[in-house]
């Protein structure tokens, strides 16, 4: 059965109930599993001496921070994501659609499977190891809880080449010399519907992922995120924010606290009240349909994975 999801769209009231609430990092298997692999700097035996151009094996140097919903924080949000130190690096990040809940389906769960599948391939299946979209295909093969999620995953090769590939509104930035040099762009059948894999025949598949390849080199940082991330925090303040820390676990914190702010600041203009706006989203409609206002940051889950690259 067709059901449509929509994710949910909270734009923050001017006196906020969660204001007064502690962030707490959200606990999970996976998270667990990402922050004991955090520190992903991987020493090579392998030598380049067959290729002519010399350059040093790179690998991910990897910080993650997630901030569920101040609504989810007792369950950890509807994010999920995984650090893996395999080749230079493999990182993903899905969110799950919050559409579900109203069709009584806990909607951490498909992506916190999805998550786990995927990790649990990576490496093991020598098909899925330099595609990520083929490792999309086989997670969500392997996937049986109900529900649906945006998907973004990235793996990096020791060469430095970084393939992408995206179904919905998560997203990746690169970072060079303090300028960003690539954005993935969302994709979505409407304002805040994203693209999704699906347990459901009506949502995407791998095949819909837009699928992106960069080079990257020593000293470039990457950010990935979920929408929670970009919707609340312009990339020039990824940019800046970024240029701040040194540490990857420390930029990381910085910039999911930073969406977190915004998306709790009614009077902040957002990427995403930008976005509404420019959808045809006008005050007084905006109100009187959603019960919003049009300014303002987006409650939501928070997640934020920033990768340096590193010479191993
Ligand atoms: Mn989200």
């Amino acid at each position: 059965m067709a059901i449509p999801i929509m994710k949910a769209a909270m734009i923050s009231h001017s006196h906020s109930q969660f204001q007064s609430q502690p962030l707490i990092h959200s606990i999970s298997a996976i998270d667990e599993t990402a922050k004991r692999r955090k520190r992903v700097v991987f020493s090579s035996s392998h030598s380049s001496e067959l290729n002519p151009v010399i350059r040093s094996e790179v690998s991910f140097s990897v910080g993650t921070y997630l901030i569920p919903h101040p609504k989810k924080v007792d369950r950890g949000g509807e994010d999920a994501f995984f650090v893996s130190n395999y080749n230079g690096g493999v990182i993903s990040v899905a969110d799950g659609v919050s559409g579900w809940a109203e069709e009584d389906v806990d909607p951490s769960l498909f992506p916190r499977e999805l998550m786990a599948n995927a990790y649990n391939f990576v490496g093991d299946e020598e098909q899925v190891n330099n595609d990520p979209q083929i490792l999309m295909r086989k997670a969500h093969a392997a996937t049986f809880s109900t529900g649906s999620a945006t998907v973004i995953i990235a793996m990096l090769e020791k060469n430095g080449n970084l393939k992408i590939a995206n179904v919905g509104d998560c997203g990746l930035r690169v970072i060079r010399n303090g300028r960003q040099i690539f954005s993935t762009s969302p994709q979505e059948h409407y304002f805040d519907c994203p693209f999704q894999l699906s347990s459901e025949r009506v949502g995407q598949t791998y095949l819909d992922a837009a699928v992106s390849n960069v080079e990257l080199m020593e000293g470039d940082t990457i950010v990935m995120g979920s929408d929670g991330l970009f919707d609340n925090v312009f990339d020039h303040e990824i940019v800046q924010t970024i240029a701040g820390y040194k540490d990857v676990s420390e930029a990381a914190k910085a910039l999911a606290n930073l969406a977190s702010s915004h998306a709790m600041d009614s009077n902040f203009d957002s990427p995403y009240s930008l976005e509404a706006r420019s959808k045809g989203f006008e005050a007084p409609l905006w109100k009187k349909i959603l019960g919003m206002k049009l300014t303002g940051g987006k409650l939501d889950d928070i997640t934020v994975i920033v990768g340096q690259v590193v010479s191993s």
